[in-house]
C-alpha cells in the first residue's frame, strides 16, 4: 500500500474520499473507473496538467512526485494508481472487482501496467501527442526541477524539454514493450470476455485507460482483434462512460 505522510497538512482534515486527478491522465482514469464501479461518492480536485496545475508547492506537499492521481481517504493519502485501485477494492469490497481464484494473476496485470508506465507508455504518449501540449515555460521548468526529487521523472521530462524529443532508441524501446504487452493481453482475451475470464476485474480497469489513451495516439490496435472485441464490451460500461469518456472523450483531440 503506497501511503504518504503529506507535508501539506491541509488534506489530513479531509473527510470521505477526495481525488486529485487529471482529465487526460490514464492513471486517473483507473481510479475514477473503480470509484464508479463501486458507486462511491468522491470529491473532485481536478488538476489541469496542460496548465501545470500539478507543479506547485501545495501539490508536491501531497504527492511528492507531483503526479496524479492522489486519493485521500479520511485524511490518509494514497498514491500510485494501481495500488489505489487495489486499496479501494479491498476497503470497499462491493461489488468485488477480483476473485480469490485469479487474484495473483490480477495483481500481476496491475504490476505490469505500472512497470511499463515510464519506459513505454509515457514516451509513446508524449512523442506522438502531448509533449507540445504540456511544454513548460522557462519558469515552470525551473519550478519543476526545484520541486521534483525523483531522478527518473526529471530525466524523462528533460527528454522533451525546450522542444527536445525522445531518441529513436527510446521510441523503439517503448514500441517493443507495448507490442509485447498488448500481445500478452490479446492472448489473455482469446475466448474470454474480460482479461481474467467472465468476471470484470481490476485487471481490466488497469488496462482500459491504456487502450483509450494509446488509441488516441494512433497505436495500431487493428492488429489485435480480441482487444478490439474487449474494447467494444468496455465501451458499454457505465464506469467507462463516467470515469473515462466524461473527462476525456477523445484523446486524439487533447
Ligand atoms: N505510477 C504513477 C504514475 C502517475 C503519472 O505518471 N501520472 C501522470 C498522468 S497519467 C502525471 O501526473 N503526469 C504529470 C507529470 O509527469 O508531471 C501512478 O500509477 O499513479
Amino acid at each position: 500500500m503506497a501511503i504518504i505522510v503529506p507535508t501539506n497538512k491541509s488534506v489530513e482534515a479531509f473527510e470521505g474520499l477526495h481525488l486529485y486527478h487529471g482529465d487526460i491522465s490514464n492513471c486517473s482514469m483507473r481510479v475514477r473507473m473503480t470509484l464508479e464501479e463501486k458507486g462511491l461518492s468522491w470529491e473532485s480536485h481536478h488538476l489541469d496538467l496542460k496548465k501545470k496545475e500539478n507543479i506547485n508547492d501545495d501539490y508536491f506537499g501531497i504527492n511528492p512526485k507531483g503526479l496524479v492521481p492522489t486519493l485521500v481517504d479520511q485524511g490518509v493519502v494514497h498514491v500510485e494508481s494501481n495500488e489505489i485501485i487495489d486499496y479501494l477494492d479491498e476497503t470497499y469490497p462491493e461489488p468485488p472487482l477480483r476473485s480469490p481464484d485469479t487474484e495473483a494473476e490480477m495483481l500481476e496485470w496491475l504490476d505490469l501496467a505500472g512497470s511499463i508506465h515510464v519506459p513505454a507508455v509515457k514516451p509513446y504518449v508524449y512523442s506522438t501527442r502531448i509533449a507540445p501540449k504540456v511544454a513548460k515555460t522557462a519558469e515552470e521548468e525551473r519550478k519543476y526541477n526545484e520541486l521534483q526529487k525523483n531522478q527518473e521523472l526529471k530525466t524523462f521530462h528533460q527528454k522533451h524539454a525546450g522542444g527536445a524529443m525522445f531518441s529513436d532508441e527510446d521510441i523503439a524501446k517503448s514500441k517493443a514493450i507495448l507490442h509485447d504487452c498488448f500481445t500478452k493481453l490479446e492472448n489473455a482475451l482469446a475466448g474470454n470476455r474480460w482479461v481474467l475470464g467472465e468476471q470484470f476485474t481490476l485487471a481490466d480497469i488497469s488496462w482500459i485507460p491504456l487502450h483509450h489513451v494509446l488509441i488516441g495516439c494512433g497505436y495500431p490496435f487493428e492488429n489485435f482483434p480480441n482487444i478490439q472485441r474487449w474494447a467494444a464490451s468496455f465501451h458499454e460500461r457505465q464506469s467507462f462512460r463516467e470515469g473515462v469518456l466524461k473527462w476525456c472523450p477523445d484523446f486524439s483531440k487533447v
